[in-house]
Formats: C-alpha cells, sequence, structure tokens
C-alpha cells in the first residue's frame, strides 16, 4: 500500500501568486478516503451533538443565543480542542506543509473551525472582513496562513469563499465594526462579527470549489461569502497558522480564537480605529 505523503509542493507561480493575490485555490488536497473519518467527525459538531462548547457553537450569521434550528451559518470554533482525536490529522498535517511554503517554517496551528451552511439560508452571509480585524493588536509578526477545505462542492450559489485580490497589500487595515444586528463595541459581547466596507475600486472574486480541494488566504485580504440558495449544505474546515511567536503572545495575553475568552473588546475595537501599518513581509 502506498501512503500518501503529507506534503503538497506549491510551484514558484503558486507561491509568488499567493503574495501577489492573498490567496490560492488548491485543486485534490485531501482525497475522498481522507475526508471521510473528518466528515464525521465534523457532522458531530454541525449537529450540535458535542457538548460544553458554550459561544463557541455559535451562528456566525447572527447574534449569541439563538435556538439551534435558526442557525443559518452553524459555526463550531476550537474542534481540536473539543475532540482531541483531531490533532494530527490528514488536513492538519498537508495545510502546515503549504503554509510552511508560504510564510516560513516557523509556524504554528493557531485555531481550526467548522462552518456549515445550511441549505436555503440567504441569510447564511459571512460578513466582508479582514481576519486581523478580529485579532488582538500588538502582534509585530501578523503571518498567516488559513486553509479552507470543501466538505462539499462551493459554489457562488451555495456561498463560497469570495475575495478582493491585492486588498491585503493596503498600507492599514480598513476600520472593522460589529455587524448590523450590535450598534456597538459594548455589543461585541452580543455577536461576534465584525464587517469592513467595500469600496467601489473592489473587484471581488469567487472561489468556487471541489470537495476535497482548499483555498488558502492571507490575514489581511477582505473576504467573505454570501447566503446559500441551494438545496444541499456548504460545508468547510478551516484551519490557520500563524508564526510560533505570535501564537505564544496571543496566548499569553488570554487569546485563544475561543468566543469564550474574556477578552476586551471595547479596547480591542477602540485599537482597530487606528491604522495598524504594515509590518515588514515575510522574513528571508
Ligand atoms: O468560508 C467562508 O464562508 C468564510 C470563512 C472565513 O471568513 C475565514 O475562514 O476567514
Amino acid at each position: 500500500m502506498t501512503i500518501p505523503s503529507d506534503d503538497y509542493p506549491l510551484s514558484a507561480d503558486q507561491v509568488a501568486s499567493y503574495q501577489r493575490e492573498g490567496y490560492l485555490v488548491l485543486p485534490d488536497v485531501v482525497t475522498e478516503t481522507e475526508l471521510l473519518p473528518l466528515e464525521s467527525t465534523f457532522q458531530r459538531f454541525i449537529e450540535g451533538r458535542v457538548s460544553g462548547m458554550g459561544r463557541d457553537f455559535c451562528d456566525m450569521s447572527g447574534p449569541y443565543g439563538r435556538a439551534f434550528e435558526d442557525f443559518n451559518l452553524v459555526n463550531a470554533v476550537l474542534p481540536r480542542v473539543y475532540d482531541p482525536g483531531l490533532v494530527g490529522n490528514v488536513f492538519e498535517r498537508r495545510a502546515a506543509a503549504i503554509a510552511g511554503q508560504l510564510i516560513g517554517d516557523d509556524i504554528a496551528l493557531d485555531y481550526d473551525q467548522f462552518l456549515a451552511k445550511r441549505p436555503r439560508r440567504s441569510e447564511a452571509v459571512f460578513a466582508w472582513h479582514q481576519d486581523l480585524g478580529y485579532w488582538p493588536t500588538g502582534t509585530p509578526d501578523t503571518r498567516t496562513v488559513t486553509c479552507s477545505l470543501a466538505l462539499d462542492d462551493a459554489t457562488l450559489e451555495n456561498g463560497c469563499l469570495q475575495v478582493v485580490p491585492g486588498s491585503q497589500q493596503e498600507p492599514d487595515l480598513r476600520p472593522h465594526r460589529p455587524s448590523a444586528w450590535s450598534s456597538s463595541a459594548a455589543l461585541r459581547e452580543e455577536a461576534h462579527t465584525l464587517t469592513v466596507e467595500l469600496r467601489p475600486t473592489d473587484a471581488i472574486v469567487a472561489l468556487p470549489l471541489r470537495r476535497g480541494s482548499i483555498t488558502v488566504h492571507n490575514e489581511r485580504i477582505v473576504h467573505g461569502s454570501p447566503g446559500n440558495t441551494t438545496n444541499g449544505w456548504r460545508r468547510t474546515y478551516v484551519i490557520a497558522f500563524r508564526s510560533q511567536q505570535t501564537v505564544a503572545y496571543e496566548r499569553r495575553i488570554g487569546f485563544t480564537h475561543s468566543h469564550n475568552d474574556a477578552i476586551n473588546w471595547e479596547t480591542h475595537l477602540e485599537a482597530l480605529e487606528r491604522p495598524r501599518s504594515r509590518p515588514p513581509s515575510r522574513p528571508g
């Protein structure tokens, strides 16, 4: 039997394209056979069968406290914390190999996330944002690679990821504000989602994807995804890598990407209003 490699070699063109555009689409990263056990774990979370998650199990398109049947965009954050059986799985290993080629080998897995858009939910919108807008300020090294594995073919109609290529090169992060249902920073306690304004010059690119393939995106690229108007689900498994130093900094200040973290979001949002200038790009 041939044991599939954890490696997924990228071409120089792919690396250059990631640096220029801020994203990549990579085909056939996880095989059908490898997907099946991951999918069965995914389903336990997305069907609400994992207890004790608090706000780490929520609707990413609305306020906390919604009844499960009313979730549009089912969100399970940090599944590997709640099910350590996921640690070291094939997607983690292959995504690490990809991230290492894009931002260097000094990386750590920062967080993982399961997302699932229910069928016929036009409200299952992931608001436009830059990932860095969600994260603590004060990390001089922001290098991040986020890989998102399609468990269903993703299409424009079922709400695939959309990006604004090149927006990661803007000198400042765009101002992020709590989404419509929470109109002030204090209400960040009521809903997790932040959003940015699109600009008239933003050229949006949709990233349709086959099951088993992945998108990869940069921490500064403007991205989001529309609702699901089809009769099927759109499910995706997200893993993000940051530099070991940055992950250590986050943990030191008590930031784990859990929605249950006791972070002072008001201070965080005030800091976001102040433009952050670009850090030096990837060393070496
Ligand atoms: O896949 C999506 O719909 C959005 C995911 C996202 O925004 C992210 O992984 O940063």
